[in-house]
């Protein structure tokens, strides 16, 4: 379906590419070192923006969880033929090469029930076919919600020592199931657990449910996992957990500094005013890896599509700057069900990429030089006024050399994509 670019598109990318790469030097920046920078960076894309954090276990929604999606778009994916064409519709107009994101309850089981305790990798077999033939890695989550046993609001800390060990031994399954989709893409899958336990007011107890939740995490990373890298994801508060989440910030930092895993940092879930990118250069002293959950905030929800936005921007800077990218996994997480879902995969994922070479075209070393002079009028200086060099015209060529749609021509594929799976995507979704 793609189109490829007419010969007088090309000329004009490469034109206005060569005046920014000449404006870029003139700041001592060198632009074919960022796009080589760039293009060693995946990015791991969520599946659950396709389907809405749904799920293929017929009877899923969003119970116990706290997530809440909105929107009423026509032509939700709901099943895995379905989810993985619209992934590749989304990863055509992604440039680079990028990794796949699935949840547990996104297992294909030919129709059998399975319970999650007992999921295994051959329920993800057509997953990791397809996977690995289109040279794509892959990453997992336990999916510790959307469950009757989850409908409490409580899983790993639950005070019903039955319940605990059911999650327990579901988070077992999941990196069982991780170590084989990293030997099948042949590159180390991180599996996160991300648990929403907490109370709508005002506990009683605030130790009892971390100390659960600390054991039973002991107990599921116990036996040690080949190509997996394990990841923890905290959370200020979620709707239904205002007053207490059992997986706070502080909870996870010491957990994951002490059994070092890696430690998950979701845009989403702090407080408004403070942001990840302060974050990475004081958790990435204590702790070996960091796994991003990239997303937008807004007001109370902490799941939107993220934009080309300040936030971004910061991160990306502290990620280059700190020489940090080989000891991150960048992910995505957010689902909005407003607008077309796979343009909601290429505005979140393209806007990333920007912020990844808005960050790698900086003049880091003059800024540096500044700063250590005490020249802070300097610095502040020198950032505004890289502020408005064309990096769309950088990013255009970057795209065009990854046979890529620019920003002018992505919509009209997906519109194109939409028009083409729309009949036979009708009825419920
Ligand atoms: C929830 C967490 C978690 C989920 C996904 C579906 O607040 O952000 O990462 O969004 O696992
Ligand atoms: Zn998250």
């Amino acid at each position: 379906m793609k189109k490829t670019p007419s010969a007088s598109v090309v000329r004009r990318v490469e034109a206005e590419y060569e005046a920014a790469r000449d404006a870029y030097a003139s700041h001592g920046v060198d632009t074919e070192a960022a796009l080589r920078r760039l293009e060693a960076v995946p990015l791991s894309l969520h599946c659950w923006q396709g389907d809405d954090v749904a799920g293929f276990e017929q009877d899923g929604d969003l119970g116990g969880s706290g997530l809440q999606v909105t929107g009423g778009y026509p032509g939700r994916a709901r099943n895995g033929d379905e989810l993985r064409a619209d992934y590749e519709a989304a990863l055509r107009l992604i440039p680079g090469r990028h990794r796949i994101n699935l949840h547990a309850f996104y297992a294909e089981t030919g129709g059998r029930r399975v319970a999650r305790n007992e999921l295994a990798p051959e329920h993800f077999a057509r997953w990791m076919d397809w996977a690995a033939d289109r040279g794509l890695g892959m990453d997992f989550n336990g999916t510790f919600f959307s469950h009757p046993l989850a409908a409490s609001g409580f899983t790993l800390s639950h005070r019903d020592s039955d319940i605990r060990k059911f999650w327990i031994e579901h988070g077992q399954a999941c990196r069982r199931i991780g170590r084989q989709m990293a030997a099948r893409a042949g590159s180390p899958c991180v599996v996160n657990v991300w648990v929403p336990d907490g109370f709508k007011d005002t506990p009683a107890d605030r130790k009892g449910p971390r100390e659960r939740l600390r054991d039973a995490l002991d107990e599921i990373f116990s036996e040690r996992m080949d190509g997996v890298v394990d990841a923890v994801e905290s959370k200020l508060f979620g709707i239904g957990t205002e007053a207490y989440v059992a997986g706070s910030h502080e909870f996870y930092l010491g957990y994951a500094a002490t059994r070092r895993v890696a430690l998950c940092l979701d845009m989403g879930h702090f407080h408004p005013t403070e942001t990840v990118a302060d974050k990475l250069s004081a958790v990435l002293l204590f702790v070996d890896r960091v796994l991003l959950h990239i997303s937008r905030g807004l007001r109370w929800d902490s799941d939107h599509v993220p934009v080309f936005s300040d936030e971004v921007r910061a991160l990306a800077e502290e990620m280059v700057r700190g020489d940090w990218l080989h000891r991150m996994h960048i992910g995505l997480d957010y689902f909005d069900a407003s607008i077309n879902r796979v343009a909601a995969w290429v505005i979140g994922a393209r806007s990333v990429l920007k912020g990844l070479l808005w960050a790698m075209l900086q003049p880091v070393e003059t800024l540096r030089r500044l700063e250590a002079e005490g020249d802070y009028t300097g610095r502040l200086a020198c950032m505004e006024n890289v502020k408005t060099l064309p990096m769309g015209a950088v990013w255009n060529a970057y795209c065009l050399r990854k046979n890529t749609p620019g920003d002018m021509d992505w919509l009209e594929e997906v519109r194109a994509y939409e028009r083409a799976i729309g009949s036979r995507r009708l009825g419920p979704s």
